[in-house]
């Protein structure tokens, strides 16, 4: 394809389409091939998205009620379903992910625009009695202008996940989606204008991290950061948030187990633990990426995972076969570099490598792989592969399994695998984790559910009321009450 083929998608900026100056091109990861460029924002871009940002919440945004706020998400909202099909087949091509997945993707999005639609209609600040001449209460109020930098893995639904409740409380956006899957958050742009959304009050700045994600969140007139990436740049952009003083939401990833007992309906499990590190090729920060198993089933668990892991169709996403490829050359030699320590350090049950053969030989695919007999002395044990990599442990006693699901830095979410419902509340307790499924694991699933990481998985709360209360900021106001004497 010859540049004058790619489909071009520039920067949308008080409600504008920006030309550019610089263009970076997007490969379909199930070719390598480009087929449409993005331009390549820096500085000057994102200063005039927060500008507009700005002008906005002054001008319009913060002034506007909660019923016009809830109407314009839930507009929005009917928007993203009435473009379901073309949404999703932009974030296959542009992702590499199964279609049947873009199409949930999508739904997802819809899904916190109508959620954050409703939930801010019922949010409100307390009254606080604390003395007989002084009534006091809280309002929650928007911080003005947010920063978001979202990766590629879900770029639909990080960027409604971020913000839809920025947008509901109150709050002007100015969007950096990942350079390698920037292409729905550029379309989201459009069609919140069409759903009503004032220009400017959602910015959209493509380009690379180091220059307009940098950018970003040095600002000084961004107000609040959120961040979903890796760990590296997630403490870069916390420093940034830390030099202008404002408060940011990181979400970096995990190394999450499964912890599989053996009263486990595992005939149950199979298909969960399979989807749950296979969904997106493993590229999903609450991948179920370690399975921590009793002894006792260990062998028969094993065998019915490698037969199913070995009847995955691996293929182009846009004919939604059960897994797509990897989004990047780059990713997909990491995981490789992972694998072929991992292949001597443990057993490799199945797969392993990239797979043969002319049908995958110019996409970043990579097999689906089991390494068994994994141990804390490995690094695949406690480093995120992101990739479809399970790592298996076996345990004796519910004490060794915590200590094994314990052994990592991260601490995003954990299956629970267990027919005993003290087991299920005591591990549930135990776990330093944000998110605990017991005898389910579906950490997209639900909007209204709460998701934040322990430990180094990140800081704040996405989704849930949990994340409308934290795009808004808590003021008092006390009133002297008592009457002249
Ligand atoms: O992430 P980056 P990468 C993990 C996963 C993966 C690894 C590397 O383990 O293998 O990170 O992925 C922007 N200032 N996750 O390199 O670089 C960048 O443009 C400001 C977990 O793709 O962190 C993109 O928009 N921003 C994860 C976003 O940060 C910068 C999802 C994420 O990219 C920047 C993705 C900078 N200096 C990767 N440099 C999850 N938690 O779901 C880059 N960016």
């Amino acid at each position: 394809m010859s540049e004058a083929d790619l489909t071009e998608y520039t920067a949308v900026i008080a409600g504008k389409k920006v030309p550019a100056t610089a263009w970076i091109d997007v490969l379909d990861p199930s070719d390598g091939r480009p087929f449409a460029r993005v331009a390549r924002c820096g500085a000057a871009e994102v200063a005039d998205a927060v500008d507009a940002a700005r002008h906005t919440y002054e001008s319009a945004w913060r002034f506007a009620t909660v019923a016009e706020r809830s109407g314009v998400c839930r507009r929005i909202a009917a928007a993203i379903r009435a473009e379901r099909s073309e949404l999703a087949r932009l974030e296959t091509l542009d992702t590499g992910k199964p279609l049947s997945q873009s199409l949930v993707d999508a739904d997802v999005a819809a899904r916190y625009f109508e959620f954050y639609a409703g939930a801010v209609e019922a949010l409100g600040g307390e009254t606080i009695l604390h003395q007989a001449d002084r009534f006091a209460f809280t309002l929650r109020e928007p911080y003005g202008v947010c920063g978001h930098i979202i990766p590629w893995n879900y770029p639909l639904q990080i960027a409604a996940r971020t913000v839809a409740p920025a947008l509901a409380a109150g709050n002007c956006c100015v969007l950096k989606p990942a350079e390698d899957a920037p292409l729905t958050s550029l379309r989201l742009a459009d069609i919140v204008l069409e759903a009503g959304l004032p220009a400017g009050a959602l910015n959209v700045v493509p380009g690379y991290g180091e220059e307009a994600g940098a950018a970003l969140a040095a600002h000084p007139g961004v107000d609040r950061l959120a961040f979903t990436g890796s760990r590296e740049i997630g403490e870069a952009v916390m420093t940034a948030a830390a030099r202008n003083i404002v408060p940011v939401t990181l979400e970096l990833g995990g190394k999450s187990p499964h912890i599989v007992l053996p009263d486990a309906d595992t005939a149950r499990a199979v298909p969960l633990i399979v989807d749950s590190i296979t969904e997106h090729a493993g590229q999903n920060c609450s991948a179920g990426s370690r399975l921590l198993v009793h002894r006792s089933v260990h062998g028969e668990l094993v065998a019915a995972l490698t037969q199913a892991f070995r009847a995955l169709r691996v293929g182009p996403g846009i004919g939604d076969p059960d897994m797509g490829p990897l989004i990047s050359a780059k990713q997909r030699d990491r995981v490789l570099g992972y694998l072929a320590e991992g292949s001597r350090d443990a057993v490799v049950r199945t797969g392993g490598k990239a797979p043969g053969g002319a049908a995958h030989a110019r996409g970043f695919y990579v097999e689906p792989t089991i390494l068994d007999h994994v141990t804390p002395e490995h690094r695949v044990f406690h480093e995120e592969i992101f990739g479809p990599v399970l790592c298996v442990s076996v345990f004796d006693t519910l004490d060794e399994a915590v200590g094994l699901a314990e052994n990592t830095t991260y601490g995003l979410a954990a299956g629970v695998w267990t027919s005993d419902v003290t087991t299920a509340h005591w591990l549930a307790q135990r776990l330093r984790v944000g998110q605990v499924f017991v005898n389910n694991y579906s950490a997209a699933g639900g909007v209204e559910l709460p998701f934040g990481g322990y430990k180094r998985s990140g800081i704040g709360v996405e989704k849930g009321l949990e994340a409308l209360r934290e795009y808004t900021r808590c003021k008092t106001v006390a009133i002297h009450t008592q009457l002249p004497s």
